[in-house]
């Protein structure tokens, strides 16, 4: 039990749940602490807690970090190198995805990972599962064997200047085409926006649909390049864009019309130049 101000967290009420088995006239403990969501980065999940290593074979099973291990940045809720509790055969843990092992304290510490590729950043990872045998000596042997995780890949497509950015993109997806695999392609580079028109997602997207278990895009390092700026129109005076604009006028005026729009251009024209504008 911990005090905060203001209430009380109980954090380490999660008592640690043991299991204890024969198996061949040895005795097993299995002891097991599950990830307990209200600790802060600060509080380690095994200081405080009572483990049980009485038997010949004692396992211990969490899903923490363990600080040294790949994968942790701290920021975290971890158990400390030097919380790794001694006289345990096994301490199995999960939570990082990457497979590892390590010894630590005399304890050997094994992350199996995942058995499936859960982000791109394990797209070139290899996913295994550990096949283990133990007696009272520690690990006598063991296995890894490697999971059918679906592939994931990564494909950098750098735009060309040149052509239809949509025909590249396919040309790119033909080359790694598999029923079974998730593609992303980070499209990059600086096109013009005449060059952007002719990138068509949804037309790669269709394209793709049988060709990929699932496909993705991502344009965050695609720039346009700007447009060059305007051209100012030309310097005119008001009495100017008047003509101009009843010139225009006189040219559509039906011939019934035109007496009327010629007046129209005298008079304006004149009532504007007694007033200054020139
Ligand atoms: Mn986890």
């Amino acid at each position: 039990m911990h005090a905060k101000t203001g209430h009380v967290t109980f954090f380490h009420d999660q008592t640690p749940s043991s299991k204890r088995l024969n198996a061949s006239q040895t005795t097993v403990n299995v002891t097991g602490l599950s990830l307990n969501p209200t600790l802060t980065s600060d509080q380690d999940p095994l200081t405080n807690v009572r483990l049980p290593h009485d038997a010949a074979v004692n396992i211990l099973l969490t899903h923490y970090p363990v600080e040294g291990f790949e994968g942790y940045f701290g920021q975290e809720t971890h158990i400390a190198t030097s919380s790794v509790p001694q006289g345990y055969q096994l301490f199995a843990t999960g939570h990082l995805h990457h497979h590892q092992k390590r010894t630590v304290n005399g304890t050997p510490v094994i992350y199996p990972g995942s058995t499936e590729r859960a982000s791109f950043q394990e797209e070139h990872e290899k996913k295994v599962f550990v096949w283990l045998e133990l007696d009272k000596t520690g690990i006598i042997h063991e296995e890894f064997h490697q999971t059918p995780a679906r592939p994931m890949e990564t494909l950098r497509h750098h735009v060309a200047s040149e052509g239809s950015l949509t025909r590249q993109m396919q040309d790119g997806l033909e080359k790694r085409a598999d029923t079974e695999k998730i593609l992303r392609v980070l499209v990059s580079g600086k096109v013009t926006l005449e060059q952007l028109s002719t990138y068509k997602r949804s037309a790669l997207l269709s394209y793709g649909q049988d060709r990929f278990f699932h496909l993705e895009f991502d344009e965050e390092g695609l720039n346009v390049l700007t447009q060059e700026p305007l051209e100012s129109l030309p310097k005119t005076t008001p009495l100017q864009e008047l003509d101009r604009t009843f010139r225009d006028l006189l040219e559509r005026a039906r011939e019934e019309e035109k007496p009327l729009v010629h007046e129209a251009w005298k008079l304006t024209s004149n009532k504007l130049q007694e007033e200054g504008v020139s």
